[in-house]
């Protein structure tokens, strides 16, 4: 049985006020929530919000991750410092970081092993452009993508991480993918996966991100292989955030 989770991504975006208001709101009607929650913020406020959200239920999480433990990186955060601040998750090959910064299935694949190995739960991001869909590419696109992290830290190491399938046209872009072509695609997934090792296949979570609301999100979360979701936009709306969480049934 897969225990539905709801991440916000919370992209760069706020200030310290807004963060310790935003963090506390969503602290104070969490309540009974059947979902795992959790949160990932700006690098920054990492040491911040590890001090508000300590000894709750909602878990703290960075948006990327370096793909070395230590060294001469400029820029780059490793899974070691983020352990240090009390982080448990990392978004790792956002389409964002794919498509903006360049990231290759071989970059972010290494960045997965370095969660893996700092014992930090990678969230990994999959999901094909509209013209790859159009031109009929979406499952091998994604599948291009499993497979190179499948390659570099393997399929077992499933078991203490999330795939988060985003459709790139379906991020920031307010137009979310239809309940049944993301059932679809969570579907092939799901078997792609069972191909190495059913067992891991069945156990996976595997949420949905693409212009997640509070108007969409139940009917999402209803689909047989959606385990939840990653929250861009609406995870910056307590309100809206709170209302996605409790979506869950
Ligand atoms: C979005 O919904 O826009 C996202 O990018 C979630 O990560």
């Amino acid at each position: 049985m897969r225990r539905p989770l709801v991440i916000g991504n919370w992209k760069m975006n706020g200030r310290s006020a807004s963060v310790a208001r935003l963090l506390n709101d969503i602290l104070a009607g969490i309540g009974d929530c059947k979902a795992e929650v959790g949160v990932c913020v700006p690098f920054v406020y990492i040491p911040q919000a590890s001090e508000i959200l300590k000894g709750t239920k909602v878990m703290l999480g960075a948006q990327n991750v370096a793909d070395h433990n230590s060294g001469a990186f400029t820029g780059e955060i490793s899974a070691g410092m983020l352990r240090e601040f009390g982080c448990e998750i990392v978004i790792v090959g956002h389409s964002e970081r794919r498509l903006l910064y360049g990231e290759s299935n071989e970059l972010v694949a290494s960045r997965y092993e370095q969660a893996i190995q700092g014992h930090l739960k990678p969230i990994l991001c999959v999901g094909e452009t509209l013209e790859q869909r159009e031109h009929g590419r979406t499952l091998a696109v994604i599948g291009a993508q499993i497979d190179t992290v499948f390659e570099f830290a393997g399929v077992q190491s499933l078991e203490h991480a999330v795939i988060a399938y985003e459709p790139v046209w379906a991020v920031g872009t307010g137009h979310s993918a239809t309940t049944g072509q993301a059932q679809e695609v969570h579907y092939h997934i799901r078997s792609l996966i069972g191909r190495w090792n059913p067992e891991v296949a069945q156990a996976v979570q595997i949420i949905y991100g693409g212009s997640v609301k509070p108007e969409n999100a139940a009917e999402l979360f209803a689909m047989p292989d959606i385990d939840g979701g990653l929250i861009g936009g609406a995870s910056l709306d307590a309100r809206a955030f709170l209302s996605i969480c409790h979506s869950v049934s």
